[in-house]
């Protein structure tokens, strides 16, 4: 399809094999998918992963990416729909460079489309845009969310109605820098103190408007089976980027990548702020750096929306894939090995 970059393209797809997925974009580069229903039907809400000629570093900077397109699939099988361009950079007043991994939701009529992105001060930030219709366009608020820094927001909305923004990643998410509660640039990576707890994703209620926090941020503690917190120095386990929150069963299941030692884990818990007690892995290491992942119930089954790096090779040049998610009989998520 030549169409990606004015208007709608159509991929046709036949029938997908469960057990060896492949990408669901194949005609420009996709990553970290936040999926989402609504109207009986799937939208996902990816990067747009673009060969920007910017060298690999720690901080992530070969991810220069510079818009958003929004895609949808009336069934698990079906046909992916680009919809086009939904935000570009150029529409976002205070943005400087990056635009990284976004998500949505929908509230009272309007859909919200949530984005990090660095300011003109090369510091992460994250914003939202606005549309009557979940494909876009959205308009762009003239200022980031108050409050807001780091990468990776994943929005959820729980059954009482109320909204909550997770959010957070170290190392080029830039986390790390805002320990002290101011931003400070000293570290790359992360707080450099493994026998510490480790640097915990952060939560927010959403105010009604949907585009403020209505709260203080909070931190989402990850505990292990005896109360512990995660330490920094655990990287099989502690929290590096890329959460999302559902519920099963009266359950949240705060799910989030490892980062450099490249899983996909999980936690539960009895409430939306946690703590959540660390269950284990969910995926492996799938091909390129790490994988980013979202999570949805579909017509009674549960879907798992990631990446890898199977067209390009390439860490920086992504593409999207949807596979089953299956549970035990206790409600634990059964290991995908990609
Ligand atoms: O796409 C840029 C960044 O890579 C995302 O924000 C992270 O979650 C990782 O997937």
């Amino acid at each position: 399809c030549g169409a990606v970059e004015t208007g709608i393209c159509q991929n046709t797809t036949t029938k997908r094999d469960p057990a060896n997925p492949k990408p669901l974009v194949t005609d420009s580069y996709t990553a970290d998918p936040s999926a989402h229903v609504f109207n009986g039907k799937i939208y996902i809400y990816p990067s747009h992963d673009i060969e920007a000629n910017v060298p690999q570093d720690d901080e992530g900077g070969h991810f220069n990416m510079r818009d958003y397109h929004v895609f949808s699939m009336d069934n698990i099988n079906g046909k992916v729909t680009d919809h086009g361009v939904a935000l570009d950079i150029k529409d976002v007043p205070w943005a400087g460079r990056q635009m990284w991994a976004p998500d949505a939701a929908y509230k009272n009529g309007t859909y919200y489309l949530y984005f990090p992105v660095k300011d003109k001060e090369d510091i992460f930030r994250i914003g939202v845009a606005t549309s009557k219709s979940p494909t876009g366009p959205f308009k762009a608020e003239p200022a980031p969310i108050p409050g807001s820094y780091s990468i990776d927001p994943a929005v959820f909305t729980d059954t009482d109605g109320k909204t909550y923004m997770y959010f957070g990643g170290i190392w080029g998410g830039q986390l790390q820098r805002w320990y002290t509660g101011t931003y400070d640039k000293s570290s790359s990576t992360d707080l450099k103190k493994d026998n510490e707890p480790a640097l915990s994703a952060k939560v927010a209620r959403m105010s009604k408007d949907m585009l403020k926090f209505d709260e203080p941020v909070k931190d989402v503690q990850i505990i292990d089976k005896d109360g512990k917190p995660l330490l920094g120095g655990d990287h099989n386990r502690r929290f590096f980027e890329g959460a999302w929150m559902h519920k099963y069963k009266d359950k949240y299941y705060f799910s989030y990548s490892t980062g450099d030692t490249h899983f996909l884990a999980y936690a539960t818990s009895n409430s939306p702020y946690g703590p959540f007690t660390y269950q284990g892995i969910f995926m492996k290491p799938v091909t390129g750096w790490t994988t980013h992942h979202s999570i949805i119930e579909f017509n009674g089954k549960w879907y798992i929306f990631y990446h890898d790096v199977e067209l390009s090779g390439k860490t920086h040049l992504r593409n999207i894939k949807v596979r089953e998610l299956k549970r035990n009989a206790d409600g634990s998520i059964e290991l995908i090995t990609p």
